[in-house]
């Protein structure tokens, strides 16, 4: 078959980065400051990344919009108001395009383009990257910024393909708006997507019957707008916030306490609840410091938690049926408005498909083990394949021609050196990799972290007149050790969800996120890039090892 154009050029660039959210973007940005030629693929038509393909009814920011930005740029900083405590994602993507246009960032991003694959080359140590439609990129280096929450997970359910209705994933929701006026509406699963979702639809739709499979601990978001003073004064304290969200554990200015939740009485943890339940937000979560650590300091957040959601909903048996028993904060600490109250509507009802699995989709709408559904609207809230999912897409191949799904034997063998590298894969650096901090907290922060952290070691290896750099197998095997003995001393190994790959039907499980916070981690990756980089091997101009 002749080959066309594209096919035989080869586009010639020092970097490649993947995806346009907020890691890609400030990559793109620091590259081309630091006078790389650098492109940005996206399979998206604009940027945003999760916050572009995110457009579900009630989508919002789980981290206060103060903290949830970038601090790179005090000028930036300066320019942007939020409106309120969690913005909507409508308002997200505005500053992610905001940020795009400000620093002209557009013009080095190909749009609708997937990248299909990447192999390493070692006789020229430069990586061979393809996009779907046939392109060809020759790139130094290679920098994924996928996410680690966006290939969608749409369960293999018999009979999706004859719904007469329609419907949709949360991750991949329609520009144009979704109108369940006067619809009956299914939507499944009940995490962080589908709680800000149900109040939101259940305002609008005939009926909405919920499908749960585990119920899930919320706490209410509070939100509330922004007063212009307000807003100012964070503007003043730029430096401080930068500062201090830098060096906290998870990206906020609040310090968890440093109490124990055994070490109060009943009457004054109650108290403390109660104060954090007013507060809304994280507090609850951060109201002592073992309620991640230690069993029975949990189950008295998850008792005061039960408490509330049986005083909200009237109906003692819905109640019962939406009270979780697995450890509070385990799966995402979910923030919500009016997500229990919505079940005290006469037209949302809730169906534990725990007790009576789906059985099918039929042409009318759900068929579980008891009863059937009609619908005339699905909507599947049922989350993302984490953490290596997007990575998985696309055919990366290093050394050897070894696929990183190969070497990481489908997810049951991830290991990496500071979530940043992999052994076999030189100059290639994962933006918020499995095995770094990450999804733990307020991802921008954790972002700006690792693309600070690249940037650095690049101009490193350009000063040094170094061809790549690579992480030692022994470096990388001890962090994997240190990451899964410290998940190990957390409750988050003892839950079922989809930070350890449960949420996947087939899907190997793993903790695959370093717990030991944001600060502690930042000081880590200083420190072994002061010492030359520890833990990783140098391949000269000369193409030898050092
Ligand atoms: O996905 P989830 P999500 N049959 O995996 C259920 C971020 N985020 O999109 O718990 C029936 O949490 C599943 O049940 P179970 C945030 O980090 C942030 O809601 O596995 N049910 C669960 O109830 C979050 O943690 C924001 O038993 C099935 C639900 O679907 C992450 O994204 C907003 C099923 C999936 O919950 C993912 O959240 C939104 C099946 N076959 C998301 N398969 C912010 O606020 C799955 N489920 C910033």
């Amino acid at each position: 078959m002749p080959s066309t154009k594209k096919e035989n050029q080869v586009t010639n660039l020092d970097a490649v980065v993947i995806g346009a959210g907020f890691s890609g973007l400030y990559m793109l940005y620091r590259l081309r400051e630091a006078g790389l030629s650098t492109r940005a693929y996206e399979a998206a038509g604009g940027v945003g990344g999760v916050w572009y393909w995110n457009r579900y009814p009630g989508a919002r920011c789980d981290s206060e919009s103060i903290y949830y930005n970038y601090t790179f740029s005090e000028e930036l900083y300066k320019e942007w108001s939020w409106t309120s405590r969690y913005p909507e994602q409508p308002e997200i993507l505005r500053y992610l395009n905001f940020v795009a246009d400000k620093f002209d960032l557009r013009k080095d991003i190909q749009f609708q383009t997937r990248i299909q694959s990447a192999h390493y080359d070692e006789s020229s140590n430069r990586w061979n990257i393809r996009t779907e439609d046939g392109e060809s990129i020759s790139a130094t280096y290679f920098i994924t910024g996928v996410g680690c929450i966006s290939t969608a997970n749409i369960p293999n359910m018999k009979g999706l393909d004859n719904f007469k209705g329609d419907w949709y994933h949360t991750g991949h929701w329609p520009h144009e708006k979704v109108d369940f006026t006067g619809k009956r509406v299914g939507i499944i699963g009940t995490g962080s997507s589908g709680v800000q979702a149900i109040p939101v639809i259940a305002k609008e739709a005939a009926h909405l019957t919920v499908f749960q499979r585990t119920p899930q601990y919320t706490v209410p978001a509070r939100n509330h707008p922004h007063t212009k003073e307000y807003i100012q004064q964070a503007k003043e304290n730029f430096h401080e916030i930068k500062k201090t969200i830098r060096a906290s554990l998870g990206g906020l200015p609040t310090p968890p306490s440093d109490r124990s939740a055994l070490e109060d009485s009943p009457e004054v943890r109650q108290q403390v609840f109660e104060e954090a339940w007013k507060e809304g937000g994280p507090a609850i979560l951060f109201s002592y410091a073992d309620l991640l650590t230690n069993e029975d300091a949990n189950e008295t957040v998850s008792v005061f938690i039960r408490s509330k959601i049986r005083e909200i909903v009237e109906d003692p048996e819905t109640a019962e049926k939406l009270s979780p028993t697995y450890y509070y904060g385990t799966k995402r600490a979910i923030i919500d408005t009016d997500y229990f109250e919505t079940y005290n509507r006469p037209n949302v009802s809730l169906v534990d498909v725990k007790k009576a699995p789906i059985q099918e989709i039929t042409a009318q709408g759900i068929r579980t083990a008891d009863a059937e559904y009609e619908l005339d609207v699905i909507v599947f809230a049922t989350g993302y394949d984490g953490m290596t999912g997007s990575l998985f897409k696309m055919d990366i191949r290093g050394k050897d021609d070894v696929s990183l799904k190969d070497k990481w034997e489908n997810g049951s063998a991830t290991s990496t050196y500071l979530g940043i590298a992999t052994a076999g894969f030189p100059n290639m650096f994962m933006i918020t990799g499995p095995e770094s901090p990450s999804v733990l907290g307020n991802m921008p922060v954790a972002i700006e972290q690792h693309v600070e952290w690249v940037m650095d070691c690049i101009q490193y290896l350009r000063k040094h007149d170094i061809a790549a750099i690579e992480a030692n197998a022994d470096a990388e095997q001890a962090w994997s050790k240190h990451c899964r003995e410290l998940a190990d001393t957390t409750l988050y190994t003892k839950t079922e969800s989809w930070y350890t790959g449960a949420n996947i039907a087939g899907k190997a499980r793993g903790f695959q996120i370093y717990v030991g916070g944001y600060g502690p981690y930042r000081d880590h990756c200083t420190e072994i890039a002061a010492k030359g980089y520890e833990g990783f091997s140098f391949i000269t101009t000369a193409n030898t090892v050092v």
